[in-house]
């Protein structure tokens, strides 16, 4: 059986309506990526030098990224060489299928790591505007549904109205919002809403963390100020630290997390705004490059658009066009 042929065969057993939001949050990625692959791959009658740079360009304009995409050029050619491919018109689906590779880790690697016995505590960390108070929201909405308690910590005290906003996702879902006034310690905040989460026996604690503060130094000083805190008061918090990146930003993302993975131990991440980018390539990029597993893709504004990350969905949903032109010339 051909890899699209499985790819949609796994796919069609999963819930049709996550299926439909990976495919809608994906069309703007899908179309330009997917769409300039095959002009190139159709135009062609050989696999020669010339079209490996031109898919070399193509990738790198979706963020692919430069590291990745010479990897990923690489394992091709060695693929090529070894299944005797001739047809270029046979490399899409293989090249979707290495691309598949390099988005698998070990399994439950993209599942987030919960406390069995007691509170779980999760910190967002990331620059601002890039999704994190969204998020958490998202979250809240994603873990009351499941039937936990959650409370929120607003540890955003430095940009105007972040409290306000928080409050505003807490009212929305119906969960507790723990907050000081503007300008207060975030460590404080932290520190209260875990006392709060404990004696209210809540299942869950999403802290927020500003993103931006006087300088850079004073950002990373406090996160790890409120690290420390929450190692403190939970004996083996926080479970995770989700760094959230703006797919939008491309290959700026990866800058930033290289910055944070030096103040905290980040966990993993969260790719916000994928609906909005054509270079949603940054996913491949993201997880290859920095070796740490996307937890959760942010697929628009609504409170159930963010999605645990599935590759299978993921690749099914960017090469969509591809898989149903197999289908058809099957
Ligand atoms: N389209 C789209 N918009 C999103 C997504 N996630 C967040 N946003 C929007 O991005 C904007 C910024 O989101 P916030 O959650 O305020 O970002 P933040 O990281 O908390 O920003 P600061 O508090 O300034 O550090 C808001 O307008 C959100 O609605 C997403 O997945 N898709
Ligand atoms: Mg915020």
């Amino acid at each position: 059986m051909s890899f699209f042929k499985r790819l949609k065969e796994s796919v069609a057993s999963k819930t049709e309506s996550v299926t439909q939001k990976f495919m809608s949050g994906l069309s703007k990625t899908s179309s330009s990526l997917v769409g300039a692959m095959n002009d190139l791959f159709t135009g062609r009658n050989k696999i020669d030098e010339e079209l490996y740079e031109e898919l070399e360009e193509i990738l790198i304009s979706a963020d692919v990224g430069v590291k990745t995409t010479m990897d990923l050029v690489e394992r091709l050619r060695e693929e090529v060489k070894e299944r005797k491919v001739k047809d270029p018109s046979e490399l899409q689906p293989l090249l979707s299928e290495m691309i598949g590779e390099m988005l698998t880790r070990e399994e439950q690697a993209n599942q987030l790591t919960m406390n069995q016995e007691g509170l779980t505590v999760i910190l967002f960390v990331g620059v601002n505007g890039v999704g994190k108070t969204t998020t958490i929201g998202k979250l809240a909405h994603h873990f009351k549904q499941e039937g936990k308690k959650v409370v929120l910590a607003a540890g955003d005290t430095f940009r105007a109205g972040a409290i306000e906003q928080l409050e505003t996702w807490g009212r929305r879902v119906g969960v507790d919002v723990i907050k000081h006034q503007a300008g207060a310690d975030p460590a404080a905040v932290i520190y209260d809403g875990i006392q709060a989460a404990k004696s209210r026996k809540a299942d869950i604690l999403l802290c927020d963390t500003a993103g931006r503060l006087q300088n850079k130094v004073n950002l990373m000083e406090e996160l790890k100020k409120i690290h420390r805190v929450v190692q403190r008061e939970v004996p083996g918090a926080p479970h995770e630290v989700l760094l959230v990146l703006d797919a939008t930003t491309g290959q700026n993302a990866l800058i930033q997390a290289r910055q944070f993975g030096e103040a905290v131990n980040v966990s993993g991440i969260v790719l916000t705004k994928l609906d909005g980018t054509a270079k949603g390539g940054i996913v491949v990029s993201i997880s290859h490059e920095l070796q740490l597993p996307v937890k959760f893709v942010g697929l628009g504004e609504k409170a159930d658009d963010l999605q645990e990350f599935d590759s299978e969905q993921f690749l099914h949903a960017m090469f969509k066009d591809a898989i149903e032109q197999e289908e058809v010339e099957a």
